[in-house]
């Protein structure tokens, strides 16, 4: 095992090695500190870790200390998890999936700002986030002249460290050395009107750098360490979601049939969870070859498809992978290192590149409504899960805009295709292609009460179907619109009832 010491190549910063709780001594209460991390991936392991501990110690002594904290996407138990536990955290952003922040988030403990993933650089860059103080980065190594190799995520990296007035460094050796050169870092953002387009035409294409560019008088701290990163195992693929890419790869064949998409379709973005993974799981075993990806994290089942030559090139911001199937890349990281791109988010993700690949957006939800408007994020209105994260970022600038969910949630109880969406993240305009194991809606085309029809038709739950329908046909007797016809004093009334009684069906009299 290689020290991480041998991993800094600059004599400067080899100097600037301190211990973990060191560097957490110099973050100062209230900064706004922009972490490393997207998903399980190329997340800081041990200077939050220490922070969470001195911000406890700061507490039991009865002084209050929060920061805020800034990130690529979703991180893990040691950094969102240990910093929520201890009531570290004041502001999150742009996205969460873990337990405790969650439930912070949900009782009132923690602001939460749900913004689009490709929109965070940005931001920061027009100064709408306020000032970023500090950002802590895990890096793969250092050049001898400062530059830095990236760890399994580029996530903001980039942008953490040109706008933050420190940087605290984390050499993980554990990450493979061979990751070097697999990054593109792009320089050539500017903020309008200096903007230029982005000349990229194809999802395996190097626009960039291999590396970062920090400044080393920046560097306030640099910490060893030798830790995994820790992405959960995916589920193996269910009856639903198997039935989810059925529909799903039936589709794209009769798309191609028609001639609307070629033979080897067009990049492909794939979202979180298990659905998502079963379907790439389908594609991988399916009719079409050659693919490629223009997404933004690249999961276990993208890798088994550029491990069967399905797939020739995936671009990506974040590796995404079980421990199984991160031991299978670091074995054979050499094979990839072509074929995999990982970016900063602001360009995996970026509105220009999406609508000019022709991306197949490919994302779960937790309801549609019946006209298509889809919610992702929240649970009965008010409960966030995760966050929009990149699906609208995606979907909202797609070639296809699909949406996946099984049709029913909690045993039955919740069905997924509602009168109304309680919360909505990406409205009917985006939203062109709806599947649940009951079936595919396709929606182009299509007013919105025939896309109410079709969804009801195809993809809700056979227990639900009646109720839906009658809904439909009382609001189009009953509005006073024909254009979206909704009864406002009942469109929300399913999730009311399921609130007051555990579930959305009606209870009716036996007879
Ligand atoms: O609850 O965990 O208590 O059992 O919601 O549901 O079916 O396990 O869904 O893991 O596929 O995630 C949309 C959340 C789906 C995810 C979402 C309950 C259900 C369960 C989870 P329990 P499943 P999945 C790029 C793309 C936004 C970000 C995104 C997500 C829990 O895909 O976060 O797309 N997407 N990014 O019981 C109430 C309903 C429900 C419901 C399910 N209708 N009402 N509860 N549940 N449907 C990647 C990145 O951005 C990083």
């Amino acid at each position: 095992m290689a020290a991480a010491a041998d991993r800094i190549a600059h004599p400067g910063l080899r100097q600037k090695i301190v211990s973990a709780e060191a560097a957490a001594a110099m973050v100062q209460p209230g900064w706004n500190v922009g972490m490393s991390g997207f998903t399980g991936a190329g997340y800081p392991k041990a200077v939050p870790l220490a922070l969470a501990r001195r911000i406890e110690a700061t507490h039991a002594s009865g002084q209050d200390f929060r920061i805020g904290l800034w990130t690529g996407a979703s991180t893990a138990p040691e950094l969102d998890g240990a910093l929520a536990k201890v009531d570290g955290i004041d502001l999150r952003l742009p996205y969460q999936s873990d337990p405790t922040v969650r439930a912070k988030i949900n009782t009132g403990h923690m602001q939460y700002v749900d913004i689009h993933l490709s929109h965070v650089a940005q931001f920061v860059w027009f100064g709408f986030l306020g000032h970023l103080n500090v950002a802590v980065i895990e890096v793969a190594g250092v050049l001898p002249d400062g530059r830095l190799v990236c760890s399994t995520s580029v996530g903001n990296n980039k942008t953490w460290i040109d706008q933050a007035d420190h940087v605290i460094l984390e050499v993980n050796s554990w990450q493979n050395a061979g990751l070097e050169g697999m990054h593109d870092i792009y320089y050539g953002t500017a903020l309008p009107p200096h903007r230029k387009p982005i000349l990229m035409t194809e999802p395996g294409q190097r626009i960039g750098e291999p590396y970062l560019h920090c400044n080393p008088d920046k560097v306030i701290a640099v910490v060893e360490t030798h830790a995994p990163d820790r992405n959960s195992k995916f589920a193996e693929p269910d009856a639903n979601s198997s039935a989810i890419a059925a529909h799903l790869i039936d589709f794209l064949q009769h798309e191609v049939k028609l001639g609307r998409l070629p033979k080897d379709l067009l990049p492909l973005q794939s979202g979180v969870g298990n659905i998502a993974n079963a379907v790439l799981a389908g594609l991988n075993t399916g009719p079409f070859d050659n693919l490629t990806a223009y997404t933004e994290v690249l999961q276990d089942g993208m890798l088994e498809m550029l491990k069967s030559g399905k797939m020739r090139h995936a671009s990506a911001t974040a590796l995404s992978l079980s421990p199984e199937a991160a031991a299978y890349f670091n074995e054979h990281i050499a094979e990839f290192k072509e074929r995999i791109v990982l970016r900063p988010q602001e360009i995996s993700n970026h509105p220009e590149i999406i609508r000019r690949l022709g991306v197949i957006a490919m994302n779960a939800m937790i309801e549609a409504d019946i006209y298509g408007n889809v919610n992702s994020t929240h649970l009965m209105g008010s409960a966030i899960m995760n966050g929009i994260g990149g699906s609208g970022d995606f979907a909202r600038n797609a070639y296809l805009s699909i949406f996946m969910t099984p049709s029913v949630a909690r045993n039955g109880a919740i069905s997924c295709i509602v009168p109304m969406a309680s919360h909505v993240d990406h409205t009917e305009h985006d939203v062109e292609v709806i599947v649940t194991e009951q079936g595919l809606a396709d929606l182009r085309g299509l007013a919105p009460q025939q896309r109410a029809r079709r969804i009801i038709d195809r993809c809700a739950h056979p227990d639900y179907r009646p109720l839906l329908s009658d809904y439909l046909d009382r609001a189009r007797a009953g509005a006073g619109g024909q254009h979206t016809p909704h009864l406002l004093g009942e469109a929300l009334s399913w999730h009311q009832r399921f609130l007051e009684t555990g579930s959305m069906q009606r209870i009716t009299a036996s007879a």
